[in-house]
C-alpha cells in the first residue's frame, strides 16, 4: 500500500518560516538567510513522510508565500504593477505581489487575497488580462524536485491544478476564463514535461473544485484540459477534497488519468462508489485520515472501510490524509503542558502521518501486526466517549429544554428601537467604533510579562484598567457617542473566550497558517461548552464606571467561536454552536444585570462558514440564525443588541442577516464605495445600520468629506434615522495617532451630517 500526504504544513514548529520571512521583509535578514530556512523546513518535512514510509514525499507544496500565488508566477501570471521585466519572475516580485509594491518600492494595490475554499488559509487571488500568455516563468519548482532527489527521496510534484487555479482567477467581467483554457493546458504541459525531464514519475494536481457545484461547461473543460495533459510523461493525480464529489464523481472519474484522490472523511461512502467507477489500471488515493481536524482517527472504523477496497484494488489503493495537512499544526509533541489524557484524544500533522503508517501496515500484513497499537487507539477513543470532560449532563439538559421562545426578543424591532431611544438618548447619525483599540507594544509586553510570571495577576489587571481608563478617555474627547472598553486583555477574538469556556482547550503552540506569515492559533472545542463565570463583566463595568456615555459591551459571537475553532468530530457541530449560544446568553444577561445597555455580538465568520454546496446552505444559515438569537434574545428590549461582519457580499445571505434581528449591524463598505449597501437597500433591511465610511487596514487618515460623502450615499438608500456612523473593522491593528485622526474626522462628519438635514427620530 503506497503511503503519501498532498501537502505538509510549512510554517514550521516553531514558526520558523514566519520569522524568516518577517526578518527579510525588515530588510534585518537576507535572501540567503530565508531560503536557507526554508530548505531546512522542506527537508525536515520530507524526513518525517520518508520515515513513516511514504512511498512518494511532496514536493511543491512548500511556499514561501503561498501556493496559490507560486502557481500564478511560474505561468508567467503577474499584474503589469508589479512586473520588473516579462520573463524570469523574481522571488521580490512573488513578495511585492502579495504585500503590495510596486519595482520601484512604492505602494502598489496588492493582489487580492480571499479565502481557500472553507479554510482560514487565504491565497492570493490570480489577475487574469484580455490577452494573457502563460510562459514557464520561475524555476523553483524544478530546484526543489532535485533537492528532494539529492538527499535521497522519491518527489511527487504537487501544483494547484489547471481548473482550479482559473476557477479562483479573477478576471475584469466579460473574459471568458475558459477561452484560456488551451494555452493555460499548454503551459502546464511544458512544465510537466520538465518534471518528466526530472524524472519525476507522479504529479498530483490538486482540483478542489471538483467539491462544489461546477457548472456543465467547466465539468466539460476538466475533460478537455485532461486530455491535453494526457501525452505528458508523468503519470497524473487528480486530488479533490474539502467535500464529496457528488455529481462530479462521474467526470473525476473517468479522466485520462492514472489516479484520482478522493476525501473518504467528507464522503466516506463515495470511496467505494469511486472504486466501482474507476477503470482498472488507475490508482485510487483515499483520503482516510481527517487533513481538517485535529482528532486520532478511529482506526479500526478506518480499516472496516478499507479492508474491503484494498482486497478488490490491491496495489492500486493509496493512503493519504484527506487533504494538506496545511491545516492541522505540525506535531503534538510539543503540547507538554495540554491535559494529558485530552492529548490522548489527538493527532497533528506529524500524528496523523504516523495514523496512515499503521494503517498501512494493517492492511499488508494483517491488523494483528500492529495489535497493539490499534488497542491503544481503541482504548483512548473509548475514554474519550465516556469522559466527564466531554459530557456534562446539565449543559444537555439545559439544551433538550430550549423552547422557540428562548430565540425571540421580546419584542419586534420598531418597538425595542422606540424603548432603546428613549433610554439612551442617541443623537441621529450616532458615532461608535467595531470595539478593539490599537494593541501597542505596552499591551503586548504585558500580556507576556503576566503569562511568563514576570508581572502578576493584580499588576497585569492594573495595567489593562489603566489602558481601558486612557481608550475611555480617549474617546470622549473625541466625541465619540457610544463608546468602547478597547480590548487590550484580549489577544485573539476566539481564543480569549476559549480560554474562559470549558470544554475548550488552547494549546501553546498549535499554529496553522493564515496568510503569508500570519497565523492563528484556533482552540479546540473537545467537550460541552459551558461558561463556569463570566467573561468580559469586570472589564466592561469598569470602563462604563468611568464616563455616562453607553459602553458598548464585546462579544464573539456563537459561529465564529465555532468556525475558528477546531470542532468536536463526535456531534453535529450545530449542537456546539448551541451550546456555545447558551454560554454567551448568560455573559449577555449578567452584562445586562451589570448596567450594560448595549452589547455587540461580533460574526466576522458568519459568511465563511456557508457550506460549499448550495444544498447545504439552507439549513446552515438556519441552525446559524437560530444559534445567534439563542445568544441575544435573553437581552430585554431596551438593551441594544449590535452585531459586526467585516466583509462585502450580503446578497446571497440578506434573508438570515435580517433574521439574526440584531438592533444595529456594523459591516464593511468604505472599500466598494457604499456599493454593497444595495443589498440591504433592495432587500429593505428593516433594522440599524452602521456602513464603515473609512477602510481600517489603511494607515491614511480619511477626508472628512469622503465620510460625509458616502454617508449621504447611504442615506440616500436607508433611512437615516436606522443609520450609524462608525469605520469598516476594529482598531487593533493601528497606531493612537492615525486613530485619533480619523476618529476626529469621523465625528466632525456626523457633526456636519446632523446639521445639514433634520432626522426624525
Ligand atoms: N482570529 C482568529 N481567526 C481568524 C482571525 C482572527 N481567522 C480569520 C482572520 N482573522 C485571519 N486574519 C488574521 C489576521 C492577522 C493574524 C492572523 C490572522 C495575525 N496573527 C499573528 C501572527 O501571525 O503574528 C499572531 C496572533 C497572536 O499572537 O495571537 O497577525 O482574528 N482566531
Ligand atoms: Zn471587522
Amino acid at each position: 500500500t503506497i503511503l503519501h500526504t498532498l501537502g505538509m504544513p510549512r510554517i514550521g514548529a516553531n514558526r520558523e518560516l514566519k520569522w524568516a520571512l518577517e526578518d527579510y521583509w525588515k530588510g534585518s535578514g537576507n535572501a540567503d538567510a530565508l531560503l536557507g530556512v526554508a530548505r531546512e523546513l522542506r527537508a525536515r518535512h520530507w524526513a518525517l513522510q520518508a520515515d513513516a514510509g511514504c512511498r512518494y514525499v511532496a514536493v511543491g507544496d512548500f511556499s514561501l508565500y503561498d501556493h496559490v500565488l507560486d502557481m500564478s508566477t511560474r505561468l508567467g501570471v503577474v499584474p503589469a504593477r508589479f512586473a520588473a521585466t516579462n520573463d524570469a519572475v523574481e522571488l521580490d516580485t512573488v513578495f511585492r505581489m502579495a504585500r503590495g509594491r510596486a519595482p520601484s518600492g512604492r505602494p502598489a494595490f496588492a493582489c487580492e487575497m480571499t479565502k481557500w475554499f472553507d479554510t482560514n488559509y487565504h491565497y492570493i487571488v490570480p489577475e487574469l488580462v484580455p490577452d494573457q500568455r502563460f510562459a514557464l516563468s520561475r524555476a523553483d519548482l524544478f530546484e526543489h524536485v532535485e533537492e528532494a532527489k539529492s538527499l535521497g527521496y522519491r518527489p511527487k510534484a504537487v501544483l494547484t491544478g489547471p481548473l482550479t487555479w482559473l476557477w479562483l482567477a479573477k478576471a475584469r467581467a466579460g473574459l471568458d476564463k475558459l477561452g484560456l483554457l488551451d494555452a493555460l493546458v499548454q503551459a502546464y504541459g511544458a512544465m510537466l514535461a520538465r518534471l518528466y525531464a526530472l524524472q519525476v514519475e507522479w504529479v498530483q494536481l490538486d482540483e478542489p473544485i471538483l467539491a462544489l457545484d461546477l457548472p456543465a461547461a467547466w465539468r466539460v473543460a476538466f475533460e478537455r484540459a485532461y486530455h491535453g495533459l494526457q501525452r505528458t510523461h508523468p503519470r497524473i493525480l487528480v486530488a479533490s477534497y474539502f467535500g464529496g464529489l457528488g455529481d462530479n464523481l462521474v467526470t473525476a472519474a473517468r479522466l485520462p488519468i492514472a489516479g484520482l484522490h478522493v476525501d473518504g472523511v467528507s464522503a466516506p461512502d463515495e470511496l467505494a462508489q469511486v472504486a466501482d467507477w474507476l477503470p482498472r489500471h488507475k490508482v485510487l488515493s483515499a483520503g482516510c485520515v481527517d487533513g481538517r481536524n485535529v482528532w486520532r482517527s478511529d482506526l479500526g472504523a478506518v480499516l472496516n472501510r478499507l479492508e474491503p477496497l484494498q482486497a478488490r484494488l490491491g496495489d492500486r489503493l493509496w493512503l493519504a490524509p484527506s487533504c494538506s495537512l496545511l491545516h492541522v499544526p505540525l506535531d503534538l509533541a510539543t503540547e507538554s503542558e495540554l491535559d494529558p489524557e485530552l492529548r490522548s484524544w489527538l493527532a497533528f500533522g506529524r500524528q496523523k502521518i504516523e495514523e496512515l503508517s499503521l494503517l498501512g501496515r494493517a492492511l499488508e500484513r494483517g491488523r494483528e501486526t500492529v495489535a497493539e497499537a490499534l488497542a491503544g487507539n481503541h482504548s483512548a477513543l473509548a475514554t474519550r466517549r465516556a469522559s466527564a470532560r466531554v459530557v456534562r449532563p446539565e449543559v444537555r439538559a439545559r439544551l433538550a429544554a430550549i423552547d422557540p421562545g428562548d430565540a425571540r426578543r421580546p419584542s419586534p424591532y420598531p418597538q425595542r428601537a422606540r424603548v432603546q431611544q428613549t433610554w439612551l438618548q442617541l443623537p441621529a447619525y450616532p458615532t461608535t467604533t467595531i470595539g478593539s483599540f490599537p494593541q501597542t507594544a505596552a499591551i503586548r509586553n504585558a500580556r507576556r510579562d503576566f503569562r511568563s510570571g514576570r508581572l502578576s495577576r493584580e499588576g497585569y489587571e492594573t495595567r489593562m484598567r489603566a489602558e481601558i481608563a486612557d481608550a475611555v478617555a480617549a474617546q470622549e474627547r473625541l466625541g465619540l457617542d457610544v463608546l468602547v472598553h478597547g480590548e487590550p486583555e484580549r489577544n485573539d477574538m476566539v481564543e480569549y473566550f476559549g480560554e474562559q469556556l470549558s470544554g475548550y482547550a488552547i494549546t501553546r503552540g498549535g499554529w496553522v497558517q493564515s496568510y503569508g506569515s500570519r497565523c492563528v492559533k484556533p482552540p479546540i472545542i473537545y467537550g460541552d461548552v459551558a461558561r463556569p463565570s463570566p467573561m468580559t463583566v469586570a472589564w466592561s463595568r469598569f470602563a462604563q464606571s468611568l464616563t455616562k456615555r453607553p459602553v458598548k459591551g464585546m462579544l464573539t459571537g456563537p459561529i465564529t467561536m465555532l468556525k475558528w475553532s477546531f470542532v468536536r468530530d463526535d456531534q453535529p457541530r450545530f449542537v456546539t454552536a448551541r451550546q456555545i449560544a447558551l454560554a454567551l446568553r448568560d455573559e449577555i444577561a449578567d452584562l445586562e444585570a451589570a448596567g450594560i445597555g448595549i452589547i455587540q455580538v461580533d460574526e466576522p465568520a458568519f459568511r465563511e462558514a456557508l457550506p460549499l454546496r448550495a444544498g447545504d446552505r439552507d439549513r446552515y444559515l438556519e441552525e446559524a440564525v437560530t444559534a445567534f438569537r439563542l445568544a441575544t434574545a435573553v437581552a430585554s428590549d431596551r438593551t441594544q443588541i449590535h452585531t459586526h461582519m467585516c466583509y462585502s457580499e450580503f446578497n446571497d445571505i440578506i434573508t438570515a442577516i435580517a433574521a439574526l434581528d440584531a438592533d444595529v449591524i456594523t459591516i464593511e463598505t468604505a472599500r466598494s464605495d457604499m456599493e454593497l449597501l444595495g443589498a440591504f437597500a433592495e432587500f429593505e433591511y428593516p433594522n440599524g445600520i452602521g456602513p464603515g465610511v473609512y477602510d481600517i487596514h489603511s494607515p491614511n487618515v480619511p477626508e472628512v468629506d469622503a465620510m460625509v460623502g458616502l454617508m449621504q450615499k447611504a442615506a440616500a438608500r436607508i433611512p437615516a434615522q436606522r443609520l450609524w456612523v462608525n469605520p469598516d473593522c476594529g482598531l487593533k491593528t493601528r497606531a493612537w495617532p492615525e486613530v485619533e485622526a480619523a476618529l476626529a474626522g469621523m465625528v466632525e462628519a456626523a457633526h456636519r451630517l446632523r446639521s445639514s438635514g433634520r432626522v426624525e427620530p
